[in-house]
């Protein structure tokens, strides 16, 4: 970890308080801040910013939304295995109007959301959950009265930032599957203005943790894409970083559940996995602080791409992916390094080594995905007989 002389000098007391307030030891609370730090694609040492801006800042209130949708997002939120996360949650923001959560109902509930909306004009953070049904004049969803549309429309307009949490939120996510009966529409085609967007059905509770903590941290919310997802978290393609990657670039797939490739964790590309045309951080973020593996590739399940628009609760389950690129995971070697900006005979020569990786990527790729697990089995016997052979020759 970076400056981690500088958290303790200048925050032992706010430390303890820390450890008091959230009941977690200093070094469990510096860990997460790192965790968060790292999750943000924040430089080395930035946890100690992180750190200071979760004790010091006046927690912001949030105004939390539901709508069409299955709360999942609030319970992949709050019941995280481990007890930090949802107490992190409760403890950087001032949750001040959730239907779901709150203790308040009926009139009360609508009184506190005002209230909150008046104490706090122009400073809360607005999150929406669900989608929005915007047909016949939005009648199929309406809370104390008020249609979704309307109520969205009212909380938004002195909201200092809007989050759109969940897929449905963010592009209509599983409700607005054809034939979309009620016209269910995301926040931004409500609002008619781009919002920061944290897709998944469910998303991973830290990135939404880490977008708030983003904006305790430096004041504004994290850079999106042109979909409003934090580039931090959906700037990568699931594929790019899976733990099965390496299965994948050997041709060994999983050709049925239960086969003998799907029990050695081979990769289900031909399952339908949708990992090579989905952006998030699964492959490298696991839910739930439930221990490593625990997203769905990771328990034998392809990715459905419930992330992307076109793709999760669109595509067939095991209609097998478009592949977006044929870039390498990260953590293989890179195989050359830029040579700087100008367009020197050096640069030239790396694109072109570059773009001959790629072909040749594209090649293997080709290759790969003409094989099975049987192919690969045969290859690997008729390996193993030539090798018995030649022993034989030799002795
Ligand atoms: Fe459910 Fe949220 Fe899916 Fe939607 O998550 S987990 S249906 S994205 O809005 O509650
Ligand atoms: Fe992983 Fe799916 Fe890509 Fe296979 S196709 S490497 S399982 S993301
Ligand atoms: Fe969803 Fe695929 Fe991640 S199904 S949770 S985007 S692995």
């Amino acid at each position: 970890m970076g400056d981690m002389n500088e958290i303790f000098d200048l925050g032992r007391s706010s430390l303890r308080d820390i450890e008091q307030r959230l009941g977690m030891s200093r070094r469990d609370y510096l860990q997460f801040c790192a965790t968060l730090a790292v999750t943000m694609g924040l430089p080395t040492g930035a946890e100690a910013a992180v750190a200071k801006a979760i004790e010091a800042a006046k927690r912001p209130s949030v105004i939390w939304l539901h709508f069409q949708e299955c709360t999942g997002c609030s319970e992949s939120l709050l019941r995280a295995e481990h007890p930090t996360l949802e107490k992190l949650i409760l403890d950087v923001i001032s949750l001040d109007y959730h239907e779901t959560l709150m203790a308040a109902a009926g009139h009360q509930a609508e009184a506190a959301r005002k209230d909150a909306i008046k104490a706090n004009k122009g400073k809360y953070v607005l999150v929406v959950e669900g989608a929005i049904p915007v047909k016949d004049n939005g009648i199929y969803c309406k809370i104390g009265g008020q249609t979704a549309v309307d109520l969205l429309k009212e909380c938004a307009a002195d909201a200092a930032a809007v989050i759109a949490i969940g897929s449905c939120a963010s592009w209509g996510g599983m409700p607005s599957t054809a034939p979309n009966p009620s016209g269910a529409s995301s926040v931004a085609e409500v609002l008619g203005k781009p919002v920061v967007t944290i897709p998944g059905c469910p998303p991973n509770p830290y990135n939404f943790l880490a977008t708030v903590v983003h904006f305790l941290t430096f004041g504004k919310l994290p850079d999106v894409d042109k979909l409003g997802r934090p580039k931090f978290a959906y700037s990568r393609l699931i594929h790019e970083n899976c733990e099965r990657r390496a299965h994948f670039d050997a041709g060994r797939f999983a050709m049925e559940f239960g086969d003998a490739g799907h029990r050695q964790g081979y990769c289900l590309y031909k399952l339908g996995c949708k990992g090579p045309e989905t952006y998030a951080n699964c492959s490298t973020l696991g839910f739930g602080d439930a221990g490593e593996n625990n997203w769905p590739v990771g328990c034998g399940h392809p990715c459905i791409g419930c992330t992307e628009k076109g793709v999760g609760f669109t595509k067939p389950i095991h209609q097998v992916a478009k592949m977006a690129n044929v870039a390498p995971p990260l953590q293989y070697a890179r195989i050359v390094e830029e040579q700087g900006k100008g367009a020197t005979f050096a640069s030239a020569a790396a694109l072109a080594a570059l773009a001959g990786a790629a072909a040749g990527a594209a090649a293997m790729l080709t290759r790969n995905l003409g094989r099975s697990h049987a192919a690969a089995e045969a290859e690997r016997a008729q390996a193993q007989a030539e090798g018995q052979a030649q022993d034989k020759a030799q002795v």
